[in-house]
């Protein structure tokens, strides 16, 4: 209908998409047959099996098997590639990819092989398809700080190729206070600061994103719609909310689009985005997400349009960046 339609044609920016979680499962098989790394699922097939999942944690174990293919610097290069194409299909103007070192170094890759394939994908990019993108390196939240700081130790070296820094992974039990040193650290460094909060954490999660490590956007953020003073916070600073639709219902943050929280903070003044996640494991990238969202929602065509709007404000672009994506 014509609301996909406008969909498709508007320019937007895609602000929480994991570049690992972008892994494709044809492109899971052909890395680990070209590194010769044994997966559990021996066919294309029994990967997509392996995509029901019943929470965060449950997709979490999937993902880090999952990117256990990605070895060489052209393994990065070809994953943030194809991603930046898919995502220029769907009139993305402008990328901020989060990726997770952790999930690398951990596994014997040195920081440098991940940084540099990424980071020349989204060169490459710039000039073939004449998108920004940028790079976003994320905290697992489930190790200690202690890894986090080392993490950030080896980004200070890359410093011009990482605009941010985030946190991710198993949220329950692993609070945004955990990493109050090193999200300092990191802002003296002068990174963008971004948290996963509220996405099965509670409320105070979200506080704590805000107050403690002063976060400038929030990923996910649902469930700050259970705490009303919170909600008017986000909205009087004007802190983004990057929501995942598509995200929340396969990992049953929500049992039902009809019940997703995005329309509940728009009408009281939240600036929210829509975004991929992780794409390969979620069935859609950044249209269907729109489209999923609009139809369940039945948003408007402004709606639409302010949504896709909201991601040009919410972008950590340079002035450069800016002028040439609008
Ligand atoms: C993630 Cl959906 C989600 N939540 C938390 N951490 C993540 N890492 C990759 N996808
Ligand atoms: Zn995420």
């Amino acid at each position: 209908p014509d609301r996909d339609l406008l969909i498709g044609r508007l320019p937007k920016c895609e602000l929480h998409i994991h570049i690992e979680g972008s892994l494709e499962p044809d492109m899971m098989v052909a890395l680990a047959r070209r590194n010769n790394v044994t997966l559990p699922w021996d066919s294309v097939e029994a990967v997509r099996r392996a995509y029901r999942f019943g929470s965060l944690q449950d997709f979490l174990d999937v993902y880090y098997v999952g990117m256990s293919v990605l070895v060489t610097e052209q393994d990065f290069y070809d994953l943030a590639t194809a991603y930046l194409r898919r995502a220029h299909a769907d009139n993305v103007v402008h990328v901020e990819m989060f990726f997770d070192p952790q999930g690398h170094t951990s596994r014997g890759v040195a920081f440098d092989t991940v940084v540099n394939g990424l980071h020349r994908a989204c060169r490459d990019a710039r000039e073939t398809l004449g998108l920004s993108a940028s790079l976003i390196m994320c905290f697992l939240r489930h190790l200690d700080e202690r890894d986090a700081e080392r993490t950030l130790d080896a980004a200070l070296a890359h410093r011009e190729r990482i605009v941010g820094v985030g946190l991710d992974s198993s949220e329950q039990g692993h609070p945004p206070e955990k990493f109050r040193r090193v999200f300092a650290r990191a802002r003296d460094a002068g990174f963008h600061l971004f948290a996963h909060a509220g996405e099965e954490g509670p409320p105070a999660y979200v506080w704590q994103a805000l107050d403690v490590l002063g976060v400038r956007r929030v990923d996910h953020g649902n469930r700050a719609v259970e705490d009303e003073a919170l909600v008017a916070r986000l909205a009087r600073d004007r802190v983004p909310l990057t929501m995942c639709p598509l995200s929340n219902l396969r990992l049953r943050v929500i049992d039902d689009l009809v019940h997703h929280p995005l329309r509940r903070m728009t009408d009281k003044g939240v600036a929210v985005t829509v975004n991929s996640d992780d794409p390969a494991y979620f069935g859609g990238y950044v249209n269907d997400n729109f489209r999923a969202v609009a139809a369940s929602l039945d948003l408007a065509p402004a709606e639409i349009v302010a949504l896709a709007r909201t991601s040009f404000e919410a972008a950590m672009m340079s002035a450069e960046e800016r002028a040439r994506a609008l």
